[in-house]
């Protein structure tokens, strides 16, 4: 088997990179290891960035976000049970999207059967070699027999656990980490949404943050220890806590009802230095990982792709190699600013178990800042929404 692209990894990385290459005319196979149902039950991330909606447009798998995903506004961050109000449009004239990662990945599966993409499921042990040559090859197992796939180049789309990263030899790559003590129990549920604007509330039990995917269908989370099992909340242990941290008009007029999912996600931050070896490439996840605290781990992820997009296009429509060389810096470059926002909201907002009185009057005094100052609440506007590409 051959073709230009071999994408490791069928997540929104991997789909969204390989629709924007076919609809360029550029050849690609996608190997993912899941199968779809399984990487459709994952419920992740819940807030587009402006730019990461275009893209969804440009790739044509933007009409049902469209039609049903909400443009949000601005967003409420409560500090003890009081809320305050941080107004996109008005401090930067931008407004994000709430669509859940979910569908963003459902309606790029529908995108790409509907042009006959080659999306292989259920590809086992999955290698890349002779990444530093001009004929790079794949190999992987499918019902049992082993495959080959040659190719151009790799785009290695493959998360946090996936096989591209460990392909670049230990003494090539610097990884950069900070992993935080606590974790965060999400569940969903087929309730109201505690609040009509994504609501981010510090508060001394610790941080929690309602959400929401629909006028039905709310996502909600409490920061919880990391050694806390799911099996140890129940869904009215649940609430009550979460009903503690939230501002409190909005804890009064709260609807709870039965979880449908729920789990608990550790947060880190990670960063993998460089995001090019040879002719692998490396995308999302599986070059980074930001703490979901600026809902930015899904919209990263898209501005990789955006980069390498265009540096795929020069490669193959224009004879121009300087997008591919410049790739890795590019991308990098964006990824910090997003890694220091995600770092700073979660430093501000979640309580930390070692931490002095110092400590905690530095937090207070940051959110009193972001309440009372006009600067500051363009800043937090102005990285939420998300940089430029
Ligand atoms: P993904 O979504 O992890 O997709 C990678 C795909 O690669 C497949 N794969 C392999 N395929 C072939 N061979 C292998 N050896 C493979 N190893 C893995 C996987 O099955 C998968 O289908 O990465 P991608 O595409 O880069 O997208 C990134 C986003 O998914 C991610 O940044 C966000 O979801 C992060 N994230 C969240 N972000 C938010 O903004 N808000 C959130 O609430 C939020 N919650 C989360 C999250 C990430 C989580 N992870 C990764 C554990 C909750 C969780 C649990
Ligand atoms: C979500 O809706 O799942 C969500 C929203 C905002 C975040 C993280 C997750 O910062």
């Amino acid at each position: 088997m051959r073709t230009q692209i071999a994408v490791i990894g069928g997540g929104p990385a991997g789909l969204l990179l390989s629709q924007l290459l076919n609809r360029a005319g550029i050849g690609t196979v996608v190997l993912e290891r899941q199968t779809r149902d399984y990487v459709l039950s994952r419920i992740r991330a819940g807030v587009l960035e402006y730019g990461m909606v275009e893209m969804l447009r440009q790739s044509g798998a933007g009409d049902r976000m469209d039609r049903e995903g909400f443009p949000h506004d601005g967003v409420c961050v409560s500090v003890d049970n009081q809320p305050f109000r941080v107004d996109f449009v008005e401090r930067c004239g931008k407004r994000v999207f709430v669509y859940g990662q979910t569908e963003v990945t459902r309606d790029l599966y529908a995108a790409q059967d509907a042009i006959g993409a080659t999306i292989i499921d259920q590809a086992a042990n999955v290698a890349l070699h002779d990444l530093t040559t001009d004929h790079p090859w794949v190999t992987f197992e499918k019902d049992g027999a082993e495959h080959r796939l040659d190719c151009d180049f790799v785009a290695g789309c493959d998360g946090f656990h996936g096989a591209s990263r460990p392909s670049i030899p230990d003494d090539v790559r610097t990884d950069y980490e900070r992993v935080y003590p606590f974790g965060w129990l999400g569940i969903m549920s087929e309730t109201p949404p505690a609040a009509e604007e994504v609501t981010y509330a510090s508060h001394s039990r610790g941080f929690a943050l309602a959400s929401m995917r629909n006028p039905m269908l709310a996502r909600s989370y409490i920061q919880v220890p990391l050694t806390d099992r799911v099996e140890d909340w129940s869904d009215d242990v649940f609430w009550d806590e979460f009903r503690r941290r939230l501002p409190h008009e909005v804890a009064e007029a709260l609807v709870t009802g039965p979880s449908i999912e729920k789990s608990i996600a550790p947060l880190r931050s990670f960063v993998s230095e460089p995001m090019r070896w040879g002719r692998l490439f490396l995308c999302g996840d599986a070059a980074h990982i930001v703490p979901p605290t600026g809902a930015k781990g899904l919209n990263l992820a898209a501005s990789d792709v955006h980069y390498l997009f265009e540096a795929f296009k020069r490669h193959y429509l224009d004879k121009d190699d300087g997008g591919l060389d410049g790739y890795s810096q590019k991308a990098l470059k964006r990824i910090w600013q997003a890694m220091r926002f995600s770092w700073w909201m979660t430093m501000m907002l979640h309580s930390f178990p070692d931490s002095s009185g110092f400590d905690q009057a530095m937090q207070k005094s940051e959110l009193d800042y972001l309440a009372g100052s006009d600067a500051a609440q363009k800043v937090f506007a102005e990285n939420y929404t998300g940089l430029p590409f």
